[in-house]
């Protein structure tokens, strides 16, 4: 037993082979599979529930709406929640933008993805 673990650890220690870039890379392409794996379908879900009128993108009036439904949200609120997911400033949530979102805010997400 303590010959495995002594292996395991030398396994572990000696990552040399790979460049800094590739581990980079592996662990991207790993986090990208899980999140196609387990939480694309909340995300999704999520998205079509804000997206009340189904044009792929959500308005600020949308957010509110969501928001409302989740019990808190002054005008102020929606407008810095507004600024911090809308990244390119067209005024819409897109749902690329709202995937970055997810990804920054997992535990938030996870609440949200609870009640929708
Ligand atoms: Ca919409
Ligand atoms: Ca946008």
């Amino acid at each position: 037993m303590v010959h495995q673990s002594n292996s395991f650890r030398v396994i572990v220690q000696n990552p040399q082979k790979k460049s800094k870039q590739e581990e980079h890379n592996q662990v991207a392409q790993h986090s990208q599979i899980l999140m196609a794996s387990q939480e694309k379908s909340d995300v999704d879900r999520i998205f079509k529930r804000f997206d009340a009128n189904g044009d792929g993108k959500i308005s600020s009036a949308e957010l509110g709406e969501a928001l409302r439904n989740l019990g808190s949200a002054s005008p102020d609120e929606i407008n810095r929640m507004m600024a911090e997911i809308d990244t390119d400033g067209d005024g819409y949530i897109s749902f690329n933008e709202f995937v970055e979102f997810h990804n920054a805010n997992r535990g938030l997400m996870k609440d949200v993805a609870k009640i929708f």
